[in-house]
């Protein structure tokens, strides 16, 4: 990594915070995305030097469980706990009520299972992802099993949003998740109660889960730029 990077340099500093709350003996929710990729690097630092022992990770994506595997953090399944720590995870938006959209990876789903079992969610951000209205510069997410991608898109539109079927790279085909199935981007032109438009959307047949997260975040860490300096 380059230190002439500012951003990257702030993501690895907001990661490194995170990864400095967890303690010996923990069962820790491993988030997706380029900023926990910090703190699961951290993570297995510290394994590393003795300093942290004895934790487990829970993976909330592929890339999360081969990321763990390339830094020594031993894995569990949800079958094999009967309880988590804290996990920590980034966010797309983050409004001031604690209230996230994720999805930009495509891992909600498995991310919502994971963090919302966590004691303590620590959520890490770079301060663009602050909103004060959730919807304002992301689009939704929405997991949809394919074969309903049609009738969901319909219902999503009679609701006001406007749906788009996510495309991979140089658009050769849908983005497919982890789960085998299709993300759906919602633009809505204003998210009035995250909480009730999250259990709608999951009450559309055939949408596994949205990328919505309300009541679950506990502690945000955000991490800015000032002075071409990084700063959380
Ligand atoms: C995951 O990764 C997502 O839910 C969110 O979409 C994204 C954030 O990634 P980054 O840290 O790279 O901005 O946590």
């Amino acid at each position: 990594m380059s230190e002439q990077d500012p951003v990257k340099l702030m993501k690895q500093q907001v990661g490194k915070a995170a990864a400095d709350r967890v303690k010996s003996g923990s069962i820790v929710g491993l988030g997706t995305g380029s900023t926990t990729a910090y703190t699961l690097q951290y993570l297995g630092e510290r394994l590393q030097s003795g300093e942290l022992k004895d934790i487990k990770g829970v993976p909330t994506s592929f890339q999360s469980s081969v990321l763990a595997k390339q830094y020594g953090i031993p894995l569990v399944t949800l079958d094999e706990i009967d309880h988590m720590d804290i996990a920590i995870d980034g966010a797309d938006e983050v409004d001031p009520n604690k209230n996230l959209i994720k999805g930009g990876g495509a891992a909600h789903t498995r991310e919502k299972i994971v963090d919302s079992l966590a004691d303590q969610l620590i959520v890490v951000v770079d301060s663009s992802k602050l909103v004060d209205k959730l919807g304002s510069t992301f689009l939704l997410p929405v997991e949809v099993i394919p074969l309903a991608i049609t009738p969901v898109m319909n219902k999503i539109e009679k609701l006001g949003g406007k749906p788009t079927l996510r495309m991979g790279v140089k658009k050769a085909g849908p983005v497919i998740t982890d789960q085998g199935n299709m993300v759906i981007d919602v633009k809505f032109d204003s998210i009035d109660n995250p909480a009730e438009l999250e259990k709608t959307l999951n009450n559309i047949p055939g949408v596994l889960e949205n990328g919505l997260f309300v009541g679950v975040a506990d502690v945000i860490l955000v991490g800015e730029i000032k002075d071409g300096k990084p700063l959380i």
